[in-house]
């Protein structure tokens, strides 16, 4: 064999053993069939200048080279690309005896809970549910409401102003005077929703709490309708055993007005932790609906009369659920909020 030739091959296979990466092979390529400067490129094109007697040995030996370098490197290309996908798959394994990641189930809020319960038996009642907005003007949280201009719940240190006339609602009473301006009497509405007061957080209050309001307008209502529906509603959240107590009271938007109680549920009267050992349990206010607060959105007092509620629901909850204060259910601890899933 050619004495070039020869040595071409030796250092080939020299170099081919050191290549260890794809990028190496693709350069080793280069450096011996590279078309313009590869080695045994050039001994090709000698081809052409020698003698014609050892011509045709010659470029026969070059072609046999040429064809052995051309299977190694296609050899070791091979290999690489095996390596190269041993590796993928292993990288890409999925162990399917694994268990999978765990993702808790989100759930209703106890507020939430209580307050579709609550719904749920007004609806059962002939009421309608109703909502409304918790930034209110003067008109919604006091004109409309008998609350005249000075009283003092319309002082800044009661109620959180958001602008000149308007506020956070401080009770869901304002929807009584949507409901009547929305809908023409005969109603029954309840309107369940946020309320906010300037009050100090202690274990029955927080600044912002939830209520309930109730309103039926109809002709020839009477406290007896007012006491009946309270009373049907504690029967049938708390038992069928259970009776109301009405206690005078003042608001500028009743007359009469009365705090309603409930006969505690879980002692039956007897005075227990639920009830704080008195035997009943606060509802919220109630009365019947002023005839001023009829006249403000043009309904006849003389036709229409009707009554009205407002119950605390964070209250409800904390005896529902025998939480000793009410601020747990805001402070969105999940230790807490799970034991309602
Ligand atoms: C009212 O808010 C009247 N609007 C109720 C009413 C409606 C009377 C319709 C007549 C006719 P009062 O301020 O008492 O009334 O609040 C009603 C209930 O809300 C209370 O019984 C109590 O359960 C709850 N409540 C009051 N303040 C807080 C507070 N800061 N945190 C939690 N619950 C509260």
């Amino acid at each position: 064999m050619d004495e070039t030739l020869q040595h071409i091959k030796e250092q080939f296979l020299t170099d081919l053993a050191a290549v260890n990466t794809p990028e190496a092979l693709t350069a080793l390529r280069d450096k011996y069939l590279g078309r313009k400067a590869g080695l045994l490129a050039n001994e090709k094109k000698r081809v052409g200048g020698l003698a014609p007697e050892v011509r045709a040995a010659f470029g026969s030996q070059v072609n046999d080279i040429s064809a052995e370098v051309e299977a190694r490197l296609a050899e070791l290309n091979d290999r690489f690309a095996a390596a190269q996908e041993a590796a993928a798959l292993e990288r890409e394994k999925l162990d399917i005896s694994l268990p999978g990641t765990q993702f808790g189930r989100g759930h209703l809020h106890p507020i939430t809970l209580l307050r579709n319960r609550i719904e749920d038996v007004f609806v059962s009642m002939g009421y309608t549910v109703v909502d409304g907005p918790e930034i209110e003007t003067s008109f919604y949280n006091f004109d409309a409401l008998n609350i005249p201009p000075g009283h003092p719940a319309r002082d800044s240190a009661d109620t959180f102003y958001v602008g000149e006339d308007l506020a956070l609602r401080s009770q869901t009473s304002t929807m009584q005077i949507h409901a009547m301006q929305r809908l023409s009497p005969p109603l029954r509405v309840i309107a369940p929703g946020r309320v906010f007061r300037r009050d100090t957080p202690d274990p029955t209050h927080n600044p912002m709490f939830f209520q309930l309001e109730g309103l039926t307008i109809d002709r020839n209502i009477t406290l007896a309708d007012l006491k009946g529906t309270l009373q049907k509603f504690v029967q049938l959240m708390y038992g069928a055993n259970i009776v109301t107590r009405f206690r005078p009271s003042y608001f500028p938007f009743t007359e009469p007005s009365a705090e309603v109680d409930f006969r505690c549920y879980m002692c039956a009267g007897i005075g227990c932790r639920v009830c704080k050992g008195s035997g009943w349990v606060e509802l919220g206010g109630s009365g019947m609906v002023h005839p001023r607060v009829l006249e403000a959105v043009n309904i006849d007092p003389e036709e229409f009369q009707g009554f009205a509620f407002g119950l605390g629901i964070d209250r409800m909850a904390a005896r529902m659920y025998d939480l000793d204060d009410i601020r747990l259910l805001y402070e969105n601890d999940v230790r807490f909020l799970e034991q309602f899933a």
